[in-house]
């Protein structure tokens, strides 16, 4: 089929979705429908959250005026939640930026796209030349997972800037498991995914997926699916200091001490080793260090980690034993798991004991997904390894992980003079004022930027302080593709989805905008757009014809690059890479088939997938083992008051969808949950202000009790506190709420892996007078 079939369900013609690389500006499509405008529906994959769910769209002239869930969507069959229900008034939100704001005598003014790329081009060349690369950061934040221009264009401005001042959302969140990924299979990307459909036994600790709908575990209807599992005889273990809808519906809830889990799961190890209890299967050819593990946890014992854990010893060995007993199983860790002193250690036990029952890399277990873009598998062979610590941060020397420092580490290298000082930062998709520690101290670095770029729909805490700010569209006038979430799915499938509604007049592609600020820092500015994709397509197929294992091996660079597809570069690429990828698809492929295509369940990947120096799982790395004396050190800890963990709620994301009316108010709000027991003993009733202190700084927040929370703990959400000035967020204003991250000071972060500790945080506090 053509590559111009309407690839949506349409009920009136399809208008053109074709986005220009040329410059922008031409009207395409009124912007507001006129009365009477017939309806449609269009495709597209929300890209709210990890879960993927296929939407389908209800269009009026060119608004979305409704949206529902897909029910011929070949992953997510229907499933939508309140975030996905309300695209439309996400993408009509009248506080979105439609047009460049550029800074002219200290105040941001609309502009054209032509005087925003020109500022850059001419703001940003100087400064590189004079300071070098590392006087430009990046910042990218966490929609560049949910956009194909942030899958597709952050490595190259990355790869074209050369800079070591590169920080992501990763460092307040996943990079612990990257980290254990890299350590234990060689790659940071190679992170098991729990076989939710197929388990008989699941152990969850610091996920709650039933508000998140789930993470590192793409899996559209993640509650449904957990049913299923409870359905089918399954057992579900749900390790969370707060008693969660998700705790809820399992069979066995354990209320852990905050930040203790890393004991909790050294412990289970150990049990499985004391009892004979560890039977690698068929993978035990391909895992070294088994025994060396066994040696390390043997201080770990039930009974050393109980106190610290305030759990039975009996019930952690009852655990261990029924883990192993499972036909099947999964043990599975996610934020609660990741963001606290130990993470990098939990992430990698959770690995651990899925080595130790046999079940990493077997159906029911945990598999490595294999993605319709990845690479063609080839034969197993040792690879390079993962090597951490490769540089510094300049001002605190942290460690560098997967190409990235710690966010925390920003505002010192923003504020501390010096050679490598960052002058100028590039923030895409990114609002680090609320999401990272200590956003007071990062407004005031950012003010003191020499220029400051923000790729984002929203005048918010973070882009306030850009020079120049480069709105991109609303999704629904985006393509969408999900280049991360494919490589975490619960199944293997792929969509694709061209833009739902034309381009709005003014409005310029995120793709494009990326490949026009790539040519600004360049030093190409006014280069044709397309040619940052050229050169992409380019050296990927100089090295895949090169490449005897790969599709297109021993044809010319010409020719491969002839029979690409797509109307934009960024189409183009992708069609480059399913060609290049394991499952012989193109873009003609997924137009013809707007659900979906299913590639089917989850395979062994073992041991092609490995990539460490030994060509094996590694199973106690030297970064590890040089940890765990801080880990045996925490068995004495037994802290005396009160810590706070974080929490989400179901129409929330982060800190940018509180502008939308229908996901803002209601149940979502930004309370202290406190513990009956300890608002007694606080003299704090519901309703009341209380102040949370601790080492970083204070914060004001209405207590609302519940016995959801343990004794010992209060919970606050994250991604409030806009009550910053100029901002354009008028709803968000209304309920502004406070940012928790203010508590922080930045010095906490799990070593290894440079990732800021946001649960079991001490904490004190006080009515409020
Ligand atoms: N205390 C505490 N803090 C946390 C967490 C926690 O659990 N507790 N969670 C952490 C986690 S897991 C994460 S991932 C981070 C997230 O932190 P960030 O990565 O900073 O992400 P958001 O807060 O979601 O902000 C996203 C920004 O992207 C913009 N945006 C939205 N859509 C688009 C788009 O299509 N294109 C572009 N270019 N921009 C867009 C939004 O306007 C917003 O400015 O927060 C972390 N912070
Ligand atoms: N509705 C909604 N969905 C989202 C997001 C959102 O903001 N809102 N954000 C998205 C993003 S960026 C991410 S990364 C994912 C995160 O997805 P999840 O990891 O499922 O995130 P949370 O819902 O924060 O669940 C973390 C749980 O860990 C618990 N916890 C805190 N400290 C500890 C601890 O020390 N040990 C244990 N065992 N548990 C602990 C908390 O009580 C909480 O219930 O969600 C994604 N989906
Ligand atoms: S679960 Fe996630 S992907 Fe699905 S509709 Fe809700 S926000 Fe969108
Ligand atoms: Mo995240």
């Amino acid at each position: 089929m053509s590559r111009t079939a309407p690839s949506t369900r349409t009920t009136t013609s399809q208008p053109s979705t074709r986005t220009t690389t040329s410059p922008p500006g031409a009207a395409e499509a009124p912007a507001v429908s006129p009365p009477g405008a017939r309806k449609r529906t269009a495709l597209r994959v929300c890209p709210l959250c990890e879960a993927t769910c296929g939407l389908t769209l209800t269009i009026e002239g060119t608004r979305v005026t409704g949206a529902k869930g897909d029910r011929d969507d070949v992953f997510s069959q229907g499933f939508i939640c309140p975030k996905g229900a309300s695209f439309g008034e996400l993408d009509a939100d009248p506080d979105r930026l439609r047009t460049p704001l550029v800074r002219e005598n200290g105040e941001l003014r609309d502009a054209t796209w032509d005087e925003a790329f020109e500022l850059i081009a001419a703001r940003i060349r100087p400064l590189i030349e004079e300071h070098g690369p590392n006087s430009v950061g990046v910042v990218l934040g966490n929609p560049n997972v949910h956009t194909m221009a942030g899958g597709l264009y952050p490595p190259v401005l990355l790869s074209a800037l050369r800079t070591r001042n590169v920080f992501s959302a990763s460092t307040l969140d996943q990079m612990p498991k990257h980290v254990s990924s890299g350590l234990l299979f060689g790659s940071a990307v190679a992170i098991p995914v729990p076989d939710l459909d197929r388990t008989d036994h699941l152990l969850m600790l610091g996920a709650n997926p039933l508000e998140s709908n789930g993470s590192l575990c793409t899996a559209p209807d993640f509650p449904g699916r957990l049913k299923a599992l409870r359905r089918r005889g399954g057992t579900l273990t749900v390790v969370d200091p707060r008693r969660t809808r998700t705790a809820r519906l399992a069979d066995r809830h354990v209320a852990i001490r905050p930040g203790t889990d890393a004991l909790l799961l050294a412990a289970l190890v150990q049990v499985l080793f004391e009892e004979s209890l560890t039977d690698l299967g068929t993978l035990a050819a391909h895992v070294q260090g088994v025994a060396e593990v066994e040696a390390a946890v043997k201080d770990f014992t039930p009974e050393a980690v109980a106190a610290a854990c305030d759990m039975e010893p009996g019930e952690i060995r009852t655990i261990a034993r029924e883990l192993a007993a499972a036909p099947t199983a999964a043990v599975y860790g996610r934020i609660g798991s990741c963001t606290v002193e130990h993470g990098t250690l939990a992430s990698w036990l959770v690995d651990v004991l899925n080595v130790l029952t046999g079940n990493l890399d077997r159906p029911g277990g945990a598999l490595f997904p294999l993605a319709a873009t990845d690479r063609a598998p080839r034969p197993a062979a040792p690879g390079r390894g993962f090597a951490l610590g490769r540089w510094s941060s300049r001002v605190s020397g942290h460690p560098e992980a997967k190409g990235e420092l710690p966010i925390v580490a920003l505002a010192e290298e923003i504020e501390t003079p010096g050679e490598g000082q960052i002058r100028a930062l590039i923030a895409i998709a990114a609002n680090p004022v609320l999401s990272a520690p200590d956003g007071d101290r990062l407004d005031r670095a950012l003010a003191g930027l020499d220029l400051m770029i923000s790729i984002d729909p929203y005048l918010n805490e973070t882009s306030r302080h850009a020079d120049v700010v480069l709105p991109p569209p609303p999704p629904a006038q985006s393509a969408h593709f999900d280049f991360a979430f494919n490589a975490l799915a619960v199944r293997n499938q792929v969509r694709y989805n061209p833009a739902a509604v034309p381009l709005e007049a003014g409005l310029m592609d995120e793709c494009e905008i990326h490949a026009r600020l790539i040519l600004a820092v360049s030093g190409m500015h006014g280069a044709e757009p397309s040619a940052v994709d050229g050169m992409v397509v380019q050296g990927a197929l100089a090295k895949a014809v090169a490449d005897p294992h790969s599709p297109v091996h021993g044809r010319t660079v010409e020719e491969a690059a002839a029979g690409l597809t797509g109307h934009t570069g960024a189409e183009r690429r992708l069609d480059m890479m399913l060609r290049l990828g394991p499952y012989d698809l193109t873009l003609d492929t997924l137009l013809e088939q707007p659900h979906g295509v299913d590639l089917g369940p989850l395979e062994s990947r073992v041991p092609q997938i490995l990539r460490t120096r030994s060509g094996r799982v590694e199973l106690l790395p030297g970064p590890v083992a040089d940890d765990l004396p801080r880990l045996r050190a925490a068995l004495d800890a037994r802290p005396e008051g009160l810590v706070l963990v974080g929490r989400r709620h179901l129409r929330s994301n982060n800190s940018w969808l509180h502008n939308v009316p229908a996901l803002n108010g209601g149940s979502n709000r930004c309370t202290l949950h406190v513990h009956p027991d300890d608002a007694a003993r606080l003299g704090l009733e519901d309703g009341v202000t209380a102040s949370v202190a601790a080492d970083g700084g204070r914060v004001e927040a209405p207590v609302e009790i519940t016995d959801s929370v343990r004794p010992g703990v209060v919970s606050l959400p994250h991604g409030w506190g806009h009550s910053r000035p100029g901002t354009r967020l008028s709803v968000a204003a209304e309920h502004p709420g406070v940012n928790v991250n203010q508590l922080l000071d930045g010095s906490r972060l799990d070593p290894l892996s440079g990732t800021a500790v946001l649960n079991a945080i001490p904490v004190e506090v006080t009515l409020s007078r």
